[in-house]
C-alpha cells in the first residue's frame, strides 16, 4: 500500500465508517512523442508514471453512488438510474455535477452502456468511492485518465463487467468526452491502462493496436526529467478543440478520413490546397506520425541515447506550426538542451503543463538548476521538477 493509497483508503473510512471492498489505482502519464496524432487517427509513445490516482471502493445496497475526493470539499452523491440524465453534457455547457465529480460518475455512466460489458453492469450495486491521487492535476501528465483508469478499473471487478484494458480505455475516453465535455483521444486512457515498467506504448490509435517498446533509459545510464511550468491548461476550453477542428479540416481538404491517411510526401499538395494556418497544423501531424515511426525504430535499433533529435524537432513542430507552446514550456526546454540534456520537449496537449527532457543519469541537478535559473531570470512561477520512470498501469492494489 503507498500512501495515496492510504489517503484514499482513510477518506472511504472518513465517509462511511468502514473499509472499501477494494482499492485500484491507475497512473498518469508522460508522453515520449506524438502529439496531437491520437484524434487523427496516428501513432503515440507514451508511458505510464509512477504517479498514480487512488480509488478506494465499496459497495451499497441503495442503488447510488457517492464520490468522495481529497481534493474536493464535499462528496458528491446520485442515483444511478439518474446518470442517464445527467450525461451526455451538452457540447458547451458545464455538465450537471462539479467537474472533478464528471469523471468517476461519467466512468459510471459509460460503462454501463459498453460494448461487450456483461448484463451485470445494469443491475450493478450501489457505490461509494473515495479518490486520492498524488499526480499533479493541470500538468498535462493526464490526472484525468488517472482518476478514469482507476475508476473504470474498480468497477470492471465490482460489477462483473468483463471488459478488457482496451475497452475499459475506451469507457475512460467516453466519460471525458462525453461527460467532462473534453474532446480528446484515447492516447492518455491507453497509456494509463496499458502502461509497464521500463516500456513505452507504440499505440496505432486507428486500430488501437499496441506494442511494448523497452526504453532502456536506465541502462544507458539515462534518466527522464519532468519540468511541470505550473502554466495550468484544460482541454475542455479553446484551443485544443480548434486544432482538432483545423485538422478535420485538413483531412477534408485532402480528401481522406484522418490526417493518418497524409504521408510526408503528399505535403506539398497540401500546401497548394489549403490556407497556411491550416497547412501548418497539418504539417505538424503528418511529421510528427513520422518521428514516432523514426522514434520507435531508433529506440529498437541504437537505444535511447540516439532519439534526442526527434525529440528536438517534434518540440519545434508544436511550437511553430501547431502552436502550442508557451513562453514557459519554450525556456524549459531550450533551458534543458542548453545544460546539456540529449533532447526535451513539451508533453501533453499544450497551452501550458510540462516538458521532458532526456538527460545523463549524473545530470539531473544541473539540468534542474539550469531550468530554475532561466525561469527565475524570466520571472516566471517556479517549476516544479521530477524525475520519471516507465512504470505499471491500472491495477487492484489492495
Ligand atoms: C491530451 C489529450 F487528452 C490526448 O488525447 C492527446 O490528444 C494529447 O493531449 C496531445 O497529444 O493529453
Amino acid at each position: 500500500m503507498t500512501a495515496t493509497d492510504d489517503a484514499a483508503t482513510a477518506l472511504f473510512a472518513e465517509l462511511t465508517g468502514q473499509a472499501p471492498a477494494g482499492v485500484w489505482s491507475a497512473p498518469g502519464r508522460v508522453n515520449l512523442i506524438g502529439e496531437h496524432t491520437d484524434y487523427n487517427d496516428g501513432f503515440v509513445l507514451p508511458f505510464a508514471i509512477p504517479h498514480r490516482t487512488v480509488a478506494a471502493v465499496g459497495t451499497r445496497d441503495d442503488r447510488r453512488i457517492r464520490v468522495a475526493s481529497t481534493f474536493a470539499d464535499e462528496p458528491v452523491e446520485v442515483a444511478i438510474d439518474e446518470l442517464a440524465q445527467l450525461f451526455p453534457t451538452p457540447t458547451g455547457s458545464a455538465p450537471a455535477v462539479p467537474e472533478w465529480a464528471a469523471y468517476p460518475l461519467g466512468v459510471a455512466w459509460a460503462l454501463r452502456q459498453a460494448e461487450g460489458a456483461a448484463d451485470s453492469v445494469i443491475t450493478g450495486s450501489g457505490l461509494d468511492i473515495a479518490i486520492a491521487s498524488d499526480v499533479p492535476v493541470g500538468a498535462g501528465l493526464s490526472s484525468s485518465a488517472a482518476i478514469e483508469g482507476a475508476t473504470a478499473s474498480a468497477l470492471n471487478d465490482l460489477w462483473d463487467a468483463g471488459l478488457d484494458r482496451t475497452a475499459l480505455a475506451r469507457v475512460g475516453r467516453r466519460a471525458e468526452n462525453e461527460a467532462v465535455g473534453a474532446p480528446t483521444g484515447i492516447m492518455d486512457q491507453m497509456a494509463s491502462m496499458l502502461g509497464e515498467p521500463d516500456a513505452a506504448i507504440f499505440l496505432d490509435c486507428r486500430s488501437l493496436d499496441a506494442n511494448l517498446v523497452p526504453v532502456g533509459i536506465a541502462e544507458a545510464g539515462l534518466a527522464i526529467l519532468v519540468m511541470d511550468t505550473r502554466v495550468k491548461h484544460a482541454h475542455s476550453t479553446g484551443g485544443y478543440g480548434e486544432r482538432r477542428a483545423a485538422c478535420e479540416r485538413g483531412a477534408a481538404i485532402m480528401g481522406v478520413p484522418s490526417l493518418r491517411d497524409v504521408s510526408v510526401d503528399d505535403l506539398p499538395r497540401a500546401a497548394e490546397l489549403m490556407d497556411d494556418v491550416t497547412f501548418r497544423r497539418v504539417r505538424h501531424v503528418v511529421t510528427e506520425n513520422q518521428r514516432v515511426l523514426d522514434t520507435v525504430r531508433v529506440l529498437r535499433e541504437e537505444g535511447a541515447r540516439a532519439i534526442g533529435d526527434l525529440l528536438v524537432a517534434s518540440h519545434a513542430s508544436m511550437r511553430d506550426d501547431f502552436e502550442i507552446s508557451v513562453p514557459e514550456l519554450d525556456t524549459a526546454v531550450e533551458a534543458a538542451l542548453a545544460a546539456g540534456a540529449i533532447g526535451a520537449r513539451m508533453t501533453g496537449g499544450g497551452f501550458g503543463g510540462a516538458a521532458i527532457a532526456l538527460i545523463e543519469q549524473d545530470a539531473v541537478q544541473q539540468v534542474t538548476d539550469a531550468v530554475n535559473a532561466a525561469f527565475a531570470a524570466s520571472a516566471f512561477t517556479a517549476p516544479v521538477i521530477f524525475t520519471v520512470t516507465p512504470s505499471a498501469g491500472a491495477h487492484r492494489d489492495a
